[in-house]
């Protein structure tokens, strides 16, 4: 398991949904990883840091500028992690060896500070969107996978583009409310492994969250999606915080 102790500052961040330069949240990722991650020990991204993924073996051009930092950022010993996103779930190997970071399984456990700690996406949460969970189940199976990505890029590239198409009108038509965590859920996952704090993104309903599960009081933090700033979770030994980034650096 991952522990971190003493001096370590570690990052938690998602929703980043990066396409291009042009993108809102480029250049608060620019200076992000410039400045703050930098300093970092250890930088999770619990998934969707891209706005969509066809394979690892399509042309990165658009996203060098970001790719180049995030190297920058493994070469200067800040450790990098990455999860899987419901736009980025076919992240593979080739990708991740390429900037350096390690491809984290959907549930991970850390012993963060000595608080053992789920870290996940958060999609798989969101279990009254039944809607979203057949999509989900279909394109996490590795038969599925190994189809979709055996076929030529532009059929991929056109596959990508309706169903981002399609969720757009689904979720403007869809109630609001499925689209967040079942609470039920919430806390069957913290039972079964274990842990007394969770982290994870998805919804973009940054807050965070107690509850009292048997005797234990847990934690869930949700990361926000990035624009012109972005909520994300930083971890010392002295505390884990919900904070907001922007260019004018964190709200404190
Ligand atoms: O992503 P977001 O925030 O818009 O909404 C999600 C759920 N939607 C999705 C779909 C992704 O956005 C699609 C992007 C995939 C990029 C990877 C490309 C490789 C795979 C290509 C697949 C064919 O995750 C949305 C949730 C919302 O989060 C909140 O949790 O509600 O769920 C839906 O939109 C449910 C819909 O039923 C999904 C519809 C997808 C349709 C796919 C059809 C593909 C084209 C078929 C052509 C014959
Ligand atoms: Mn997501």
């Amino acid at each position: 398991m991952i522990a971190h102790s003493g001096e370590q500052l570690c990052y938690f961040i998602s929703d980043l949904h990066l396409a291009s330069a042009n993108d809102a949240a480029f250049e608060l990722f620019v200076q992000f990883a410039q400045q703050e991650a930098l300093k970092a020990q250890h930088l999770y991204i619990l998934g969707d840091l891209f706005e969509a993924w066809i394979g690892d073996d399509a042309p990165t051009d658009s996203l060098q500028p970001i790719l180049s930092r995030l190297r920058r950022l493994s070469d200067n010993g800040t450790q990098l992690y990455i999860m899987h996103g419901n736009r980025d779930f076919l992240l593979g190997d080739q990708f991740t060896k390429s900037i350096g970071a390690k491809l984290l399984p959907e549930y991970t456990v850390i012993n963060l500070f000595g608080t053992s700690t789920l870290l996940l996406h958060g999609d798989s949460l969101c279990t009254d969107d039944a809607a979203y969970q057949e999509f989900r189940a279909q394109v996490r199976d590795a038969n599925w996978q190994q189809e979709f990505l055996s076929q030529p890029l532009a059929s991929r590239r056109a596959y990508a583009e309706q169903a981002r198409g399609k969720s757009g009108e689904y979720k403007a038509q869809v109630e609001k409310d499925i689209m967040d965590v079942n609470d039920d859920d919430v806390t069957a996952t913290m039972a079964r492994y274990q842990v007394q704090q969770m982290i994870h993104g998805h919804t973009h309903r940054p807050a965070v969250h107690h509850s009292t599960v048997g005797s234990r009081t847990c934690v869930r933090y949700v990361l926000g999606d990035w624009s012109d700033n972005a909520l994300i979770v930083r971890a010392t030994h002295k505390q884990t915080a919900l904070i907001q980034y922007s260019l004018s650096g964190f709200a404190e």
